[in-house]
């Protein structure tokens, strides 16, 4: 059971949704297993800042026809093709598309699935994604391994802003006017699932790019 202040409450209200616990063990484990060959196929890098070029903590890959990536120079984008190995990004698993049609009901499919993975100290700051044209699509983000604790703010990068923990197998879809809500992750709570091998954390975070 989850306390009262771990709830997003008022958030529904702009299309913000937390789908509590949607997959279940077994689902989770498959899923990993996707994860796994889709590293095989395109390793973890690490992406850097645009201008300062500094490291992010999180290690990302991608799979699906597009991917998102980002460097010091080229900034925030989307390609075609891994940065470091010059490959196209691996098709993105069955299980995948399976999710983003049943909690979107969108009948065309995402273009990406960026697989972030946080080591135990990772974390990534208050951000909007807003690097695709599909401005109208929601984002669908799926949780696996260790507990992290959500932030979700508001169009304004100021404004206020709530927390609440995702647990291995929640999906969060960033839908309506929460598809441009500031967001991020504060920290990892290490050791708090057995789905992985050791502690850190999986974030599977699927788009729409280009305009369906
Ligand atoms: O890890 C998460 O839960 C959020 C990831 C995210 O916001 C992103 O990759 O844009
Ligand atoms: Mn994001």
């Amino acid at each position: 059971m989850r306390g009262a202040d771990d709830e997003p409450d008022g958030a529904t209200a702009a299309g913000f949704r937390l789908l509590d616990g949607y997959l279940a063990r077994p689902a989770q484990a498959a899923l990993v297993a996707d994860v796994r060959a889709v590293v095989a196929a395109a390793p973890l890098y690490r992406p850097a800042m645009p201008r300062t070029g500094k490291p992010f903590s999180v290690r990302m890959t991608n799979c699906g026809p597009l991917g998102w990536v980002a460097d010091k120079v080229g900034g925030y984008r989307y390609q075609e093709t891994h940065p470091v190995t010059g490959k196209p990004w691996p098709a993105m698993p069955a299980a995948l598309l399976d999710i983003w049609h049943a909690v979107t009901g969108a009948a065309f499919p995402p273009e990406a699935c960026l697989v972030n993975w946080y080591e135990a100290d990772a974390r990534m700051g208050l951000h909007r994604d807003q690097d695709e044209a599909a401005t109208g699509v929601p984002v669908v983000s799926i949780s696996l391994g260790d507990d992290a604790r959500f932030r979700l703010g508001g169009p304004a990068r100021k404004g206020p802003t709530r927390s609440f923990v995702l647990h291995s197998g929640d999906v969060v879809v960033l839908g309506g006017e929460s598809r441009h809500f500031h967001h991020g992750v504060d920290r990892l709570y290490p050791g708090t699932s057995t789905l992985l091998d050791g502690p850190g954390r999986v974030n599977l975070t699927l788009r729409r790019v280009t305009v369906p």
